[in-house]
């Protein structure tokens, strides 16, 4: 197995937080892929690569090998389960919270609630958690407009400043998690290039630590 690295992130606030920490393991992009086509990135390292892919696949690449090492949030990462892949570090960038969000001032409706979201596996262990029966409808965004057309009561999503939900007439109701992006590693990586891996990971670490606290 060659001892190059791959690393797969998605583009936008992700690629933009870990910039200043791949550079302080001393990686820096050929290319930026906000205006960039191309879904491989040089870097400076002739043998560091950056595949730019979305947010939710990057769990896959990693578990399959696709990319040695990749950058998730851990609401992607909740929904695709961890056991096939390492966690190794929290990098405290992209930060928001996972929350139950309804209509202002409505009341829970009686009987069984429909609850819409794209994150159904961390929606189905919040409400087994609290023993209450819900009807799950699977969406793939746009969340904030089921409530207004009626198809939900309640919606599950990721809150930052508030203001998406504010803008459609929603409030933030239950905290289920707090959310930041995790360096995820392939298994096998981590044995085959242990050296390489290991010392990526002591870098990234140590730009994380220096940062201020948010
Ligand atoms: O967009 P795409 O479908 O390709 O995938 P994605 O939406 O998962 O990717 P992206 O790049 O939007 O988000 C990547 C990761 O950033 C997520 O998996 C989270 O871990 C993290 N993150 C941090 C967020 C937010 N903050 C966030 N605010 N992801 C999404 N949002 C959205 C939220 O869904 C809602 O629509 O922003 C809106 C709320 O923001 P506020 O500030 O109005 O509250
Ligand atoms: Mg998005």
């Amino acid at each position: 197995m060659s001892k190059s690295l791959t690393i797969a992130l998605s583009k936008g606030r992700i690629f933009k937080e870990t910039l200043p920490l791949l550079a302080h393991a001393g990686i820096v992009p050929r290319d930026d892929p906000e205006t960039s086509r191309k879904l491989i990135l040089d870097t400076n390292i002739d043998d560091v690569k950056l595949v730019i892919i979305r947010a939710s696949d990057v769990p896959t690449y990693v578990e399959y090998g696709a990319a040695d090492i990749g950058v998730a949030g851990k609401d992607v990462l909740l929904e695709h389960g961890g056991e096939g892949l390492y966690e190794p570090l929290d990098l405290n960038i992209a930060r928001c919270r996972l929350m139950v969000a309804g209509p202002v001032g409505q009341p829970e409706p009686a009987g069984r609630m429909k609850i819409a979201t794209k994150f159904v596996n961390s929606t189905r262990r919040y409400y087994a958690g609290l023993g209450k029966q819900v009807e799950i409808i699977k969406l793939y965004g746009s969340m904030e407009l089921a409530p207004l057309v009626g198809l939900a009561d309640r919606i599950v999503d990721l809150v930052d400043t508030g203001n998406t939900l504010r803008a459609n007439g929603l409030e933030p109701l239950e905290h289920i998690v707090d959310v930041s992006s995790r360096l995820v590693v392939n298994k096998a990586s981590m044995k085959m290039k242990h050296v390489r891996v290991k010392a990526f990971i002591a870098q990234i670490a140590e730009a994380v630590a220096q940062r201020q606290p948010r």
